[in-house]
């Protein structure tokens, strides 16, 4: 966790990252090395894709800040995902306790999901449709459900997100042992095998990475910061 003197450190970076994202909904480039997902606004929604395709056969690793707000009772929460969806650098998901990025339930086929995809979530709301805890989790995703079996949380049942910090967040793909490793604040919060070019994508290795958010009811500003990307087209 680091305080927000983003300000400070980044100003000789500055415009590092403006144009590199295809924008949706409320997204917007910040004075800085950083994209808001969503303003402290109820009903919001924001997605940010990087316009470069990530070839799947070669290792990367993308590190952000993440910062979800500073209102314990506030939500969404952000989601980090890669997807091939149909609809492209235009794909979104739906609002509310999906982020941006799945659907209201397991089961429920209708509305907007991103799919074929993986994300991992941040989540700062517990809804029960989602089988959410009541503390704030990270929880691996898959084309378009936010609803999970597992979830981490550290073992702190007042674990909270929304802590008007900013947190490191990491994501690693390694190909030769179809592994992806998540990191938050320097602790490995997910690690799996999975083999996402036949497995998740149909053969695909060419797909979008980005960030996706949304409020509802409760809401808080949400937004990510570029720290370093290792990354071979
Ligand atoms: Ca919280
Ligand atoms: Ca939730």
């Amino acid at each position: 966790m680091r305080k927000l003197i983003f300000i400070f450190l980044y100003v000789g970076m500055a415009a590092t990252v403006q144009g590199q994202y295809a924008l949706i909904g409320d997204a917007a480039y910040m004075n800085n090395d950083c994209i808001q997902l969503t303003p402290d606004v109820a009903y919001s929604e924001g997605i940010a894709y990087y316009k470069t395709r990530l070839n799947l056969q070669n290792f990367f690793q993308v590190d952000f800040d993440i910062y979800l707000g500073n209102k314990d009772e506030g939500a969404d929460g952000i989601t980090f995902v890669i997807h091939n969806d149909r609809r492209g650098f235009e794909a979104f998901g739906t609002w509310g306790e999906c982020m941006g990025y799945g659907r209201w339930s397991k089961n429920y086929r209708a509305g907007a999901y991103i799919a074929p995809s993986v994300a991992v979530e941040f989540d700062t709301y517990e809804n029960w449709r989602q089988n959410d805890p009541p503390h704030d989790h990270v929880a691996y995703l898959e084309d378009g459900t936010n609803y999970h079996e597992t979830y981490w949380h550290d073992n702190n049942l007042e674990f909270n997100l929304e802590d008007d910090m900013l947190h490191s967040f990491s994501f690693r793909w390694e190909p030769d042992k179809q592994r992806i490793t998540v990191w938050l604040d320097g602790e490995i919060v997910h690690q799996g095998i999975r083999d996402l070019i036949n497995g998740v994508f149909g053969g695909e290795t060419r797909v979008i990475w980005g960030f996706t958010a949304s409020t509802g009811r409760a809401s808080n500003l949400q937004y990510f910061c570029l720290r370093n990307l290792a990354l071979k087209d």
